[in-house]
């Protein structure tokens, strides 16, 4: 699908309460900004922005056991999630801006919802596999994939505002890409389900080319369901995205990065995509945040047909003299 039309709608989520920093609610924006509707429409992409979500702010957040704005965080997936379904019954990709990582779970859950089965392609330095029974900060970005687990429902206790989440995605179809920094419980969970799995040493082992392939062999090897990408900004070396919340050293190249979503979008698959965790008040100096909120731009792009080799209008002719 070298250089196919690609609808695109972008959903804003500027929401932080999964984790504890302020400024990560200002991601979508600062993606915008940097110019990622041009360079979309620049490669022919059809984009239409439904703009920033708004989210309510429920009285007596208190936690739940551990578990730091429980009532935030469900209701404002809620709305993600039925956005999502908006985008994709338009009939386009979908693209949520984050926010934090608690979002892919009204993100994924909403794509289910209008397209069925999905395969999960999850780009992290963080597998955000604990339950709110093993989470050790309380903070909800690092939960997700365990609300989505058909396979960890048994584990999961009754939260307010959570009793929309329905797990929607089956182990044997995760793939987690760039891993590096995973709690104990988060590992043996992985064990346990038989999840599909390429940590850096992977990366490191195979290269990120033969990463790709047998990313694709693996979730194809039955059937071809569209792909949900969830690309968390810190996979990426904190060389390169260093304004992020909990950067981890050892990560992706730029390169590596790249190439994850070049791969992803040249299946043809790719039916919706998150960005998550860009967080423009972390980073040291101005070049840090430019730097982060670049690479997310670049990221997208390359989702959404962009190559390094180049692109031409399937139309271009070469001018006679
Ligand atoms: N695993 C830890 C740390 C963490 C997860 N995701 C991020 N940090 N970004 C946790 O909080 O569950
Ligand atoms: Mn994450
Ligand atoms: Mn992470």
């Amino acid at each position: 699908h070298p250089q196919q039309q690609r609808s695109v709608g972008i959903i804003g989520a500027p929401f932080s309460k999964g984790q504890p920093r302020r400024g990560v609610d200002r991601g979508p924006d600062a993606i915008r900004a940097a110019g990622l509707l041009h360079g979309l429409h620049e490669q022919g992409c059809a984009v239409k922005d439904y703009g920033n979500l708004t989210f309510e702010e429920p009285p007596d957040d208190e936690p739940v056991g551990r578990v730091k704005h429980v009532r935030a965080v469900g209701s404002a997936n809620q709305r993600l999630s039925e956005a999502v379904q908006a985008v994709k019954l338009d009939g386009r990709v979908s693209l949520m801006l984050g926010g934090d990582h608690s979002l892919a779970i009204g993100s994924i859950h909403g794509h289910a919802a209008a397209v069925g089965q999905l395969a999960v392609v999850w780009v992290d330095a963080h597998a955000d596999v604990n339950t709110p029974l093993t989470t050790p900060t309380g903070n909800i970005h690092g939960q997700s994939m365990s609300f989505l687990l058909h396979e960890l429902h048994s584990k999961i206790p009754i939260l307010p505002n959570f009793s929309w989440v329905k797990p929607c995605v089956s182990a044997k179809d995760l793939v987690y890409i760039g891993l590096r920094d995973l709690d104990p419980a988060e590992h043996y969970t992985l064990k346990l389900l038989g999840v599909k799995l390429f940590s850096m040493t992977e990366v490191d082992r195979l290269g990120v080319a033969r990463v790709m392939e047998e990313t694709c062999d693996y979730l194809c090897a039955k059937a071809k369901k569209p792909i949900h990408l969830s690309y968390d900004i810190d996979a990426i070396d904190p060389a390169v995205t260093p304004a992020t919340g909990t950067p981890a050293v050892g990560g992706l190249s730029y390169r590596e990065g790249l190439y994850i979503a070049e791969h992803l979008c040249q299946t043809g698959l790719l039916s919706g995509v998150d960005l998550v965790e860009v967080n423009p008040l972390r980073g040291r100096t101005k070049d840090d945040v430019r730097s982060t909120v670049s690479t997310a731009v670049d990221l997208l792009l390359a989702c959404f047909g962009r190559l390094r080799e180049g692109n031409h209008p399937p139309d271009y002719v070469l001018p006679e003299p």
